[in-house]
């Protein structure tokens, strides 16, 4: 827990957040400013900042997070018809929140490249 991080306080409960999946090692909760009808956050419960700081040890959370965003994308009925899983990376990515999170996006067509 990083006692100045958002994410953290949400996934504690120390801050409310629209909670719509978590387990021993991972939070999913609806992103304040949805950028698709579903647009929903991924997160690990151990605060990790960026994906530059992931270690050996983080794999198995890393794929944690895949299998809550799969859980995610069938309940709210996106998996078939399709959905984007997107992980920012520092400033130039577009990173604004520093603890790891996958965002899952879907409800309407994704262009592609994305800006
Ligand atoms: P990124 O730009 O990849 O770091 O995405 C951060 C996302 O987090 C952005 O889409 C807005 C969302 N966000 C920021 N603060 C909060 C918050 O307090 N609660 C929720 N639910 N989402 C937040």
């Amino acid at each position: 827990m990083s006692e100045d991080c958002i994410f953290c306080k949400i996934a504690s409960g120390d801050i409310p957040g629209d909670i719509v999946y978590e387990d021993e090692h991972v939070v999913a909760f609806r992103d304040l400013n949805p950028q698709a009808p579903t647009h929903v956050l991924v997160i690990p419960r151990e605060h990790i900042s960026t994906i530059n700081d992931l270690e050996e040890n983080h794999a198995e959370l890393v794929g944690r997070l895949y299998l809550a965003a799969k859980q995610v994308a069938e309940a709210e009925g996106i998996a078939e018809r399709g959905y984007r899983t997107v992980m920012n990376c520092n400033a130039e990515a577009g990173q604004t929140v520093y603890h790891i999170h996958l965002h899952v996006l879907g409800g309407r067509p994704m262009g592609w490249p994305p800006g």
